[in-house]
């Protein structure tokens, strides 16, 4: 981390201003054999950028930072010049002949997460508010940025050491421990631990919907209308729909945008027992799908109600697992469009109620109350805190029914070393790399 990375940091391409920025100890060398000079910090100064035969390469605005108090927390010098491709080439050429090298995708950032500018959830919100698809998930990232996730983990991880340091303060005094283990005290602080956790993983679960966006399979027995419902959210005609049940074998995908939120659209094969070879295969692969989607569309004809054939569709799933039933053909059966008691009834042929399905999925994506404090969050995130959740309500058992104050303690050190792997309190070399070459180059 000692050698001095530098990188055209505005998108590639023709513009107003293209910016050149360098980090690392090189800056104060750098500096005044481009500009003549190290120019003063923290202040916009006009300069040329000059090559090594004094010929200007440039003419622009330097601005330099001084360590530590810079994004990267080393020194950072920035070239603000013309947004032109060869021109910044040349800028760029220039500064790695006086002794930077390349930086890779989010070194930048990676420096700032090493310097303790930033921790790891706020280092992933400065990419997912560049990647932003929409204004409810740039605020999230915002506030991801900002500290905001970050500080809600920290007091879990507080209140996790706390409960730590009384349940082994307790073991070390055998003499307590037999009252320790009998009154309530202990086990209220673990519930209630549960429950705080619980309810940020709620959060961070609409966080990653704005984030990432969500996947929703629609499932259901032949001939329901699947395909078709498929076609009208997608506005083309994506996928085959006929009369014919057990039409669609493969799975088919569409990506959507409702309300500024990417959402995938997994049409399937219709759910039943069957003979025919491949017709099986596809009723493998829908299960499949089903399986691993954020939540799943049950489609259901109206005009036949919800049968046996129809819960049979959604056996084997995760109980977990949103279901939302969507009785479909509504102008068959004659019945109002709108909500049900377990979803919502629409005709995909007319189109009548499908407005309140893109209502309904933008609310399963946690768009609907976007101003409630939420943050972006990743699926590494939810991995970690459901990791934390799991190891509480192991340590709850052992209390409970070993009456174990080491496993408990024991699991609570697990939960607290998950849910430092979201700050980066806890990380190895592997995730580092894996989060920072997502970045463009330049972050
Ligand atoms: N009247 C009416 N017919 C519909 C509606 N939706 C679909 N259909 C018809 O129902 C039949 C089956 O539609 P598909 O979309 O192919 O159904 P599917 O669920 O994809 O069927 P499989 O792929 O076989 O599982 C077709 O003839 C559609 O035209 C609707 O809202 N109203
Ligand atoms: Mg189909």
């Amino acid at each position: 981390m000692n050698d001095t990375i530098a990188a055209i940091a505005t998108p590639p391409g023709r513009g107003g201003v293209g910016i050149v920025r360098i980090s690392g100890d090189a800056v104060c060398d750098i500096a005044p054999a481009l500009l003549g000079n190290l120019p003063k910090p923290r202040f916009a100064t006009l300069a040329k950028f000059t090559a090594a035969d004094g010929t200007p390469i440039d003419q622009g605005l330097a601005l330099y930072f001084a360590a530590p108090a810079s994004y990267t927390g080393e020194h950072v010098l920035e070239l603000h010049g013309h947004g032109g491709p060869v021109v910044l080439d040349q800028l760029l050429a220039r500064v790695l002949q006086l002794g930077a090298r390349p930086a890779q995708p989010g070194e930048f950032t990676e420096r700032a997460f090493h310097n303790g500018k930033l921790d790891l959830s706020q280092a992933e919100a400065v990419a997912d508010l560049i990647d932003a698809g929409s204004q409810a998930a740039a605020r999230a990232a915002n506030r991801s940025l900002s500290g905001e996730f970050a500080a809600r983990i920290q007091a879990l991880v507080e209140q996790i050491t706390q409960l730590r340091v009384y349940v082994e303060a307790a073991m070390d005094f055998p003499d307590e421990d037999i009252d320790f283990l009998a009154d309530d005290t202990v086990l209220n602080r673990v519930d209630a631990l549960a429950e705080a956790v619980a309810a940020v993983q709620t959060e961070a679960g609409r966080g990653r919907a704005l984030t990432e966006g969500l996947t929703l399979v629609l499932a259901g027995r032949p001939n329901t209308g699947k395909s078709s419902l498929l076609n009208r959210l997608a506005g083309t005609e994506a996928a085959i729909v006929t009369d014919i049940a057990g039409t669609t074998r493969d799975s088919l995908r569409e990506h959507i945008v409702v309300r500024g939120i990417p959402i995938t659209v997994v049409d399937t094969a219709g759910i039943r027992d069957t003979d025919d070879a491949v017709e099986r295969i596809g009723v493998q692969r829908a299960r499949d799908q089903a399986g691993g989607a954020d939540a799943v569309l049950l489609v259901v004809d109206d005009s036949e109600g919800y049968t046996a054939d129809d819960a049979a569709a959604l056996a084997g799933l995760p109980a977990s697992l949103p279901v939302l039933c969507l009785y479909n053909k509504s102008d068959l059966s004659g019945a109002a469009v709108g909500t049900t008691d377990d979803g919502l009834r629409l005709s995909a042929k007319t189109g009548d109620g499908v407005e309140a399905l893109e209502l309904a999925i933008a609310e399963l994506a946690g768009a609907s109350d976007a101003e409630h404090g939420r943050f972006s969050a990743r699926r590494r995130h939810l991995d970690a805190i459901a990791a934390a959740v799991a190891a509480i309500h192991r340590g709850r058992e052992q209390l409970v029914d070993a009456q174990s104050g080491e496993l408990l303690a024991e699991e609570l050190r697990l939960a607290q070393d998950a849910l430092g792997r979201i700050t980066g309190a806890v990380h190895s070399d592997d995730l580092l790399g894996e989060i920072f070459s997502s970045f463009c180059i330049g972050k």
